[in-house]
């Protein structure tokens, strides 16, 4: 299983610690293809990969979108690219489940919110601590 995850990079990387809970909880699924987005040493310049530029980046991005199996999103803190990506995966039919935090005190995107669908793409209001339980019930719930 490849998992596509998505996360906040220029959008502001508060929530990285959640990013990195996440993707060390989705390594038990499956390979995850963007394990950067994780990453501490990353910031919200993305600058640790500048000589390969922005186009690039969203090619490589949008490849690796293409080949994976499902697609998680922490869209806590609001990011275009994070946007983007799921605007993208839903063309491509993907499974997609993203996952936002109410005690941030932000409301979520009524673009986001509002494009659940209970087959292929789930939003899930979910707290830090229950981050391993909610993808496990995911992950449950696509064998079936
Ligand atoms: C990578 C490693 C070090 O620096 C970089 C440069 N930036 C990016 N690398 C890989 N993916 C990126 C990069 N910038 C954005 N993305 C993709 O968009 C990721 O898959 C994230 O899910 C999303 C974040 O978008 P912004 O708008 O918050 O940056």
């Amino acid at each position: 299983m490849k998992v596509y995850f998505c996360g906040s990079i220029r959008g502001g990387r508060d929530d990285v610690h959640v990013y990195r809970r996440i993707v060390h909880a989705l390594q038990s699924y499956g390979t995850v293809l963007t394990e950067h987005v994780s990453s501490a040493e990353l910031s919200d310049r993305g600058e640790n990969n500048a000589a390969s530029g922005d186009q690039a980046i969203h090619n490589r991005d949008l490849d690796w979108l293409r080949q994976s199996d499902v697609v998680v999103a922490e869209v806590t803190q609001p990011s275009l690219g994070v946007g983007y990506e799921l605007g993208r995966a839903v063309d491509m039919k993907k499974k997609i489940f993203c996952l936002f935090r109410p005690s941030s005190g932000r409301i979520l995107s009524a673009m986001i919110r509002g494009a659940t669908d209970v087959k292929n793409f789930v939003v899930r209001d979910y707290s830090e601590d229950e981050v391993e339980k909610v993808l496990e019930q995911f992950f449950c719930s696509l064998k079936n």
